[in-house]
């Protein structure tokens, strides 16, 4: 054989090789930025994904909404034209009615109940309800306990929030629930909501503690109270058209690394949430820190018959139940 020809086929050879430990570069997107909650658990998750399968993956990341909306991203990932989202369940239930439960204003009473539930059976089962529409959530994460802002008005009770136009997730159990505080919701993707506040199209908008950092609202809102009216879970989502290629040992590879990145992410939650408030006030920012919940609650009992029937009386209760 020439030597032409023997090169050729060497270097064939090697490329073969080379292709067979070849690097995947997977996409993930987030609303906030890289130092935020989403951040800071993404990495993590990307950091084991590439020493637990020796480089051969790794991600490049997309802070900031770049990759567009929450909507938007999970679409794109349903699809696998992007590999993975880390995102809150805003607008899942429009892809995964189930998940919408998870939504319900004052069902969760604190951060060690809403992570019991989503890490417990229930949780496990809508893992199981979105892998059926293309939707792997390889871990819950986190975004956080939802608070208020606005630019008007100091709000202690429901009343004091009623008549306020008020910027929501594209959720339908979210806008229910607020419309009994006398709200008005304004569903919107966030990655148009800074100008809104700024603008004035909206009087405020809702959101936890480390997003109301992460995006600076203290430079378009005076005011903050510590409704906590909701608990706004989030996931980690991978395209199956990646999901599916991955060997039995990379599968468990991406979702040990994807509980390391929710337990990071959660941390960092808790952080905010210590550390945050006193920051927001620095900021200029008025905060009620005493709300009247009991307020909210009443007010939002109305919709709980609504929710009974769209999710069932002895889900919620089960839910609820969970110590
Ligand atoms: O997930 O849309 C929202 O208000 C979300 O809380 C935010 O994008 C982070």
């Amino acid at each position: 054989m020439p030597l032409n020809r023997t090169l050729v086929l060497l270097l064939a050879g090697l490329g073969l090789a080379a292709s067979a430990h070849a690097q995947t570069v997977l996409k993930i997107g987030y609303a906030t930025s890289k130092e935020s909650h989403y951040g800071v658990g993404s990495t993590v998750f990307c950091d084991e994904i590439e020493k637990g399968t020796q480089g051969r993956y790794k991600c490049q990341q997309f802070p900031n909404s770049a990759l567009g909306g929450e909507r938007e991203q999970i679409e794109a990932v349903q699809l696998g034209t992007q590999d993975l989202v880390n995102t809150s369940t805003g607008p899942l239930g429009n892809f995964v009615p189930e998940v919408k439960v998870v939504d319900i204003p004052f069902l969760f009473r604190n951060y060690d109940h809403a992570r019991k539930v989503m890490d417990g059976a229930i949780g496990q089962d809508l893992q199981k309800k979105m892998a059926a529409k293309g939707l792997i959530n390889l871990a819950w994460t986190e975004n956080g306990f939802r608070h208020m802002t606005n630019s008007k008005r100091a709000i202690v009770k429901a009343d004091d929030a009623a008549g306020l136009k008020m910027r929501t997730m594209e959720n339908k159990v979210h806008m229910d629930g607020y419309k009994t505080f006398g709200i008005l919701p304004t569903p919107m993707p966030f990655p148009e909501l800074f100008t809104a506040l700024q603008q004035g199209t909206v009087d405020g908008q809702e959101n936890p503690i480390p997003v109301i950092l992460a995006s600076k609202f203290s430079q378009v809102q005076k005011h903050l109270s510590l409704t906590g009216h909701v608990y706004s879970p989030a996931a980690l989502i991978l395209s199956p058209a990646v999901w599916s290629k991955l060997s039995d040992a990379d599968k468990q590879v991406f979702t040990e690394a994807a509980k390391k990145g929710a337990a990071a992410q959660r941390k960092k939650v808790n952080d905010d949430e210590a550390n945050g408030i006193a920051q927001l006030k620095k900021d200029g920012m008025q905060v009620v820190e005493q709300v009247d919940g009991d307020s909210f609650r009443k007010a939002v009992a109305s919709a709980y018959q609504g929710y009974a029937r769209e999710f069932g009386a002895d889900r919620i209760a089960a839910i609820q139940a969970v110590k």
